[in-house]
């Protein structure tokens, strides 16, 4: 007898409730006062992009309110935005970081 299969079909119908975790979006917000260099260098320290990637999600985050810096798993997502806030706070800055559920 197939031992192995039977023991998957029997985990499967004990636990029919395992799904892919939930992807989470981290969302930065535009603002009048926080400096542009200094959203560049915060993509470029948390959510590792080149300055030419930094620059763009800086640019489309002025222009049209918000935009996405990452998806990520619920922990990592909490603290990256954790991170950017805690990091635009203690430099003075009003720039806030957001999460959104992914789909
Ligand atoms: N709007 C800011 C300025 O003109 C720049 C900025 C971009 C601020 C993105 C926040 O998430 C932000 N200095």
């Amino acid at each position: 007898p197939d031992y192995d299969r039977e023991g998957d079909v029997a985990l499967a119908e004990a636990k029919p409730e395992l799904k892919p975790p939930s992807m989470y979006q981290v969302i930065l917000l535009n603002d009048d006062y926080t400096p542009m260099e200094f959203v560049v260098e915060i993509l470029e320290m948390f959510f590792n992009m080149g300055r030419e990637k930094a620059t763009q999600v800086m640019l489309a985050v002025h222009t049209q309110g918000k935009g996405v810096c990452g998806i990520y798993t619920k922990d990592i997502a909490e603290t990256k935005a954790a991170q950017v806030n805690q990091y635009a706070r203690d430099s003075e800055h009003p720039l806030l970081a957001e999460i959104e559920v992914s789909e």
